[in-house]
């Protein structure tokens, strides 16, 4: 028995030694400075009820990430009829991308731009029937009397044998009022819905208080026209020439809309210190900003939740920390089969790609892929892979990404 006892004792010493090795190697190898990235296991099945049909084989994000083209501070881009792809640089740059032949083409045409801070050459979408009347819609910074504003012009693209292209006839159909100092939030995301009317993001400017200003259209979502026009049935008609552009208020900086397949329109935006939302864009409706918002000002000044002022629309999903939210699609093709209907927010200081799932009027992150760079910009190919712009803002390479199903 006192033998046992004793045996028993060293080799729980040995065991303990061994252990104590053990983990000495593993953390050697760490601070000798040289750590080994290694792919995620493929974990064994779990104990219990783990072979239900949604669980993947292995602890992956379920889909590669290549990089296609390296493009300098990439902003926007859209799919073209032949799959080939328009391209913004903030710069002022619109290029033509054909992926297939690796070839890349300029438009001329653009005009002047405001490249500084957040300003340059933003959004470019196609019209509704591009097929058969070949216009394009641009956003862009342009200077002009009492500092800066966005701008959205629409031209008709003429794109040559070459794989170059130019705007032709472009003119400017609508202006952020009043232009003011800064080179912050102009938003200028630019949709169509189904009905072809044209939607525009028009951010604050980082000035606060012209987001509930009805004489100003900045904070605002503006719906008009393809041709600029106000539409008849905008909900503001009778407050005057710019609030008649606005649809929606009380917004901060939005730089993503997706339409669902219901025809409702989804906004995201960024919130200041704190409170990034997604909310659902309804007529007339106010968004509550600078009056409320679930984030602070960035000198920690507190801003009133908003549970405590019902009578603004509050977001159906809030981020605190920030993700700082950037381009958007709702995705509806069947590569990706398990996200049908998914929502794919860009995430720039979060330098990832988030999922949103929708229920009825409910929204809710659904999961976030880390990225390990700052996006920008989604879209959705023809052949139903999601495309990514890495706006390469901290490492001075932008990238357009593609991701493809594993398998
Ligand atoms: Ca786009
Ligand atoms: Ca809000």
């Amino acid at each position: 028995m006192k033998l046992f006892c004793v045996f028993s004792i060293r080799s729980l010493l040995i065991i303990f030694s061994l252990g104590l090795l053990s983990a000495c190697g593993d953390n050697s190898s760490d601070s000798a400075g040289a750590p080994v990235v290694t792919p995620p296991a493929a974990e064994p099945p779990a104990s219990g009820p783990a072979e239900g049909p949604e669980e993947p084989d292995e602890p992956d994000e379920g889909f590669t990430t290549s990089e296609i083209k390296k493009f300098n501070s990439p902003w926007a881009m859209t799919f073209l009829p032949d799959g080939r792809l328009l391209v913004t640089e903030m710069a002022g740059t619109l290029h033509v991308y054909d992926p297939t032949a690796n070839k890349i083409g300029n438009i001329s045409g653009v005009p002047e731009v405001v490249h500084a801070g957040q300003g340059g050459l933003g959004d470019v979408v196609l019209h509704p029937q591009y097929a058969t009347n070949s216009l394009v819609y641009i956003s862009y910074a342009e200077s002009g009397e009492g500092g800066s504003g966005a701008a959205v012009a629409r031209a008709r693209l003429a794109l040559d044998d070459t794989g170059n292209g130019a705007l032709e006839d472009l003119k400017v159909i609508w202006r952020q009022t009043p232009k003011v100092s800064g080179d912050g939030h102009f938003g200028h995301r630019i949709a169509f819905d189904r009905d072809g009317m044209l939607w525009i993001s028009s951010s604050e400017r980082q000035k606060f208080d012209p987001a509930q200003d009805m004489n100003a259209n900045l904070g605002k979502m503006v719906r008009l026209n393809d041709d600029g026009s106000i539409p008849a049935d905008n909900p503001f008609t009778d407050q005057g020439e710019i609030a008649a552009q606005v649809w929606s208020l009380g917004h901060r900086n939005i730089l993503g809309l997706a339409f669902d397949a219901d025809g409702r329109l989804w906004a995201h935006e960024m919130g200041p210190k704190g409170g990034d939302e997604l909310n659902l864009i309804e007529k007339a409706a106010n968004y509550g900003y600078p009056l409320v918002s679930n984030g602070v000002h960035y000198d920690d000044k507190p801003i009133p939740d908003h549970s405590t002022r019902p009578e603004f629309r509050a977001p159906l999903i809030t981020w605190t920390p920030v993700i700082s939210p950037a381009g958007f699609i709702i995705y509806n093709d069947n590569l990706f089969q398990q996200w049908n209907g998914s929502g794919f927010i860009g995430g720039l200081s979060s330098e990832s790609l988030v999922r949103v799932e929708f229920n009825g009027d409910t929204a809710r992150e659904a999961e976030r892929f880390d990225m390990q760079r700052r996006i920008r910009e989604v879209e959705q190919g023809p052949d139903g892979a999601i495309w990514l712009l890495a706006d390469g803002t901290r490492d001075g390479e932008g990238w357009l990404l593609k991701l493809t199903p594993n398998q």
